[in-house]
């Protein structure tokens, strides 16, 4: 067994490892890494969801008790309503408005609809 080759697997690993953290060129360009500390217009959300032609778009799944910030791109108001008691609500004024809510601590599946236009309709996942 040739000692060599586990070297080569060796330095590869740390080229790869390092190639990981190190911009592509090679040359340094300087440009900043994606998801760094710089927006924080939101207090650290855990997820988003986006109201947009009256529609909650994708479904969102986030840990339990975590903040999750709501944006309303439609001119008219909406909520973010659960349906169960009420275990969370939200009042997002239209037009590019912004709110946030706490997840519910306890895992499932949380329905939520807007009180002002109910046949919104969208889920929360919390586990
Ligand atoms: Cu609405």
């Amino acid at each position: 067994m040739k000692p060599v080759g586990r070297t080569a697997a060796a330095l590869l690993m740390t080229a790869l490892l390092v190639g990981g953290c190190a911009p592509g060129g090679g040359s340094g360009t300087g440009t900043p890494p994606p998801g760094g500390a710089s927006t924080s217009a939101v207090p650290a959300a855990a997820a988003t969801i986006t109201i947009k032609d009256f529609d909650y778009g994708e479904p969102v799944t986030v840990g339990p008790g975590a903040v999750v910030a709501v944006i309303n791109m439609d001119s008219a108001p909406h909520t973010v309503t659960a349906e169960k008691d009420k275990v969370f609500d939200v009042d997002v004024g239209g037009s590019g408005a912004t709110g946030t809510f706490t997840a519910p601590t306890e895992p499932g599946t949380y329905p939520y609809f807007c009180v002002y236009h109910p046949n919104m309709k969208g889920t929360l996942t919390v586990k």
